[in-house]
């Protein structure tokens, strides 16, 4: 087989099921191998490995990671090299800051080139070393099916991450056997591995954490995206239930817990429900989960949890105990396992304990400090929008979003039952992230129902991929929630910066969504721009059975709250004019110590 041959069989074999990328010089052996493989597969009645074209590099990185979140499996990106590979910058470090596992194949010029400055030749090693969770430039076409292998193993194992591998042009051409089995030698990460996944919790450590348990009046989980990418939500949910213990998730494990079970809290954090954080402002035993303690959520680590004796974490990655916030009891490990284990300990030695008081006080927290918003306003209102939608949407839809305003009130009005619901780029928080990750998740989960909750700004960023969704006729939905500027921008400059809204106006800007939807061959296209139309218009929208767009006018000037502003305690959470505040707080002007 050629290399590129040898590179599509092993994609196959790794259960790819599509493949997302963008053509170019170096990197069209690979391409015509594809063809090849698929031609094949069909003359075969085999299964074909669809490449999916989008507009941009950056598309189809984001349209691999939402196949990948939304399943679970490796997304798997094809690029050129040059100006192909440093466009899929972006979504390899933003998979790298979510733990999303993606194998990218780069084409390179030729081995002989390297260094010249050839046509379309740019330093892929040297790029994407920094931002992925490892690269490999082959040299050895020998070595090309092992990597390939490696490279999934790498991307999917321990704490996922992306993989990128460069392959000169001549190792795709080079000819030889495929073995159909082989990795390469990678001990040191094997060995981490093996400790990591066999690290289960000793009897005597589980007990440490019931005895923990049993000493806690006031008990939360703190869930994160590794609860999620672990695929531990039953595990953590069965935890939770057995021993009555209330959740908050991060905005990256939304989904973990259903968000209408009585256990769940909902999200913590910057933007999280004011019931959520004044939960860990209260609690006594905290317990994080694949969580991290990032600054959107312990913007001020040491007054974080005050109240909390005893801190747990679990996590898969050992550096991330103890980096943020010193904790009394850890586990690195898996995390379906460890709580698999901790839940079967407490069952075994009965563990009993009466969170009753706990429950009384969070359901007084969750009545008096509900979300909530303008509802008598004249203008639309996004929380309105988002609670139509979801009312059709059930917590079973599949939301991506953009990054904003209306990422958060997707965050905080969105129901999702399952996990692997909820899209959206946390860490890097990329704008332009949500309608190629939809097109991505809607190959990955053909039958279910795919909204895309955009901003204005976002959106524009990969516009050119609403095209991509008509070219394959997707069923994707997308809603902006236009409100005619970067809203989270104005957000912070009416709070920090005296209202001067530099740059971040869109009013006077020309576009009409509309018409470029439709352009771009979409059937449904509509602009939503009265409120008692709300609830018509979003119920067609919702039915429509194929491609759908949906531009809403909403209030330019709705804020997100609550907010805990950067550096912040949570004490010193603003809730806004419709959500009641324990501690009424006037929002400050950030100081030295502001991190943006
Ligand atoms: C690629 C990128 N550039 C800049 C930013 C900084 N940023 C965060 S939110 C935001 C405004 C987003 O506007 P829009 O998509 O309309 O959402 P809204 O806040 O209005 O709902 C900007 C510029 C970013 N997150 N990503
Ligand atoms: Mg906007």
């Amino acid at each position: 087989m050629t290399g590129a041959e040898i590179v599509v069989q092993v994609l196959a074999d790794e259960g790819t099921t599509a493949i997302f990328g963008y053509s170019g010089g170096a990197i069209l052996p690979t391409y015509d191998a594809v063809f090849l493989y698929n031609q094949a597969q069909s003359a075969a009645g085999g299964r074909q490995m669809p490449l999916i074209v989008p507009a941009n590099e950056q598309g189809a990185g984001f349209m691999a990671a939402g196949y990948a979140r939304s399943s679970g499996r490796v997304g798997v990106c094809i690029v050129t090299s040059g100006p192909g590979a440093t466009n899929t910058v972006t979504p390899v470090r933003d998979c790298m800051a979510d733990s999303i596992p993606l194998v990218v194949v780069c084409g390179q010029v030729p081995t002989a080139a390297i260094g010249s400055d050839a046509f379309q030749e740019a330093p892929v090693a040297a790029l994407m070393g920094s931002v992925a969770k490892h690269v490999f430039l082959v040299t050895e076409a020998t070595q090309l099916e092992a990597t390939v292998r490696t490279a999934f193993e790498i991307a999917r194992t321990g704490r996922p991450g992306p993989v990128v591998i460069d392959v000169p042009k001549d190792v795709q051409n080079w000819s030889g056997a495929f073995a159909g089995a082989g990795t390469l030698a990678i001990p040191g990460y094997r060995k981490r591995l093996f400790a990591a996944n066999n690290g289960h919790i000793e009897d005597d450590e589980a007990k440490q954490f019931f005895a923990a348990l049993a000493a806690a009046k006031r008990p939360l989980l703190y869930a994160g995206g590794g609860a999620i990418n672990a695929g531990a939500a039953r595990e953590l949910r069965e935890f939770a239930a057995a021993f009555d213990v209330p959740v908050v998730t991060t905005l990256m494990g939304i989904g973990a817990v259903d968000t209408t079970d009585r256990l769940s809290l909902r999200m913590l954090g910057m933007h999280g429900a004011a019931f959520a954080n004044y939960a860990v402002e209260d609690c006594d035993f905290l317990v994080a989960v694949g969580a991290r303690f990032d600054d959107r959520v312990a913007g001020v680590p040491a007054k974080f949890a005050p109240n909390a004796k005893r801190i747990a974490h679990i996590d898969i990655d050992r550096a991330e105990i103890n980096k943020v916030k010193r904790v009394h009891w850890s586990h690195v490990g898996q995390l379906d396992d460890a709580l698999r284990t901790l839940t079967t300990y407490g069952r075994r030695t009965d563990f009993r304990a009466d969170f009753a008081a706990w429950h009384r006080h969070l359901d007084e927290l969750r009545q008096r400090h509900a979300m909530n918003y303008d509802r008598a306003s004249e203008l639309i209102q996004p929380y309105y929008v988002i609670e139509e939608i979801n009312r059709h949407a059930k917590g079973e839809a599949i939301i991506t979003t953009g990054v904003g305003q209306h990422q958060m009130w997707a965050a905080q009005y969105c129901d999702f039952r399952e996990p692997r619901l909820w899209l959206t780029s946390g860490s890097m928080g990329t704008m332009g992230f949500g309608l190629p990750a939809a097109i991505g998740a809607q190959f990955a989960n053909p039958g279910r129902t795919v909204i895309d909750i955009d901003g204005d700004a976002s959106i524009r960023m990969n516009i050119g991929e609403l095209e991509t969704v008509t070219t394959y006729d997707l069923p994707v939905k997308v809603v902006v929630l236009n409100n005619f500027g970067d809203g989270m921008v104005k957000q912070w400059q009416k709070l920090f910066f005296k209202g001067r809204l530099s740059a971040s106006d869109k009013s006077l800007h020309k576009k009409d969504f509309v018409r470029a939807a439709q352009a771009d061959g979409f059937k449904f296209a509509v602009r939503l721009d009265r409120k008692a139309d709300v609830p018509r218009v979003v119920e067609e929208f919702m039915h429509y059975p194929g491609p759908a767009f949906l531009e809403v006018i909403i209030d330019p000037d709705a804020g997100v709250y609550p907010m805990v502003g950067p550096g912040q305690t949570y004490d010193a959470m603003i809730t806004g004019e419709h959500i009641a505040s324990r501690t009424r707080v006037e929002p400050e002007q950030p100081g030295p110590s502001e991190m943006f």
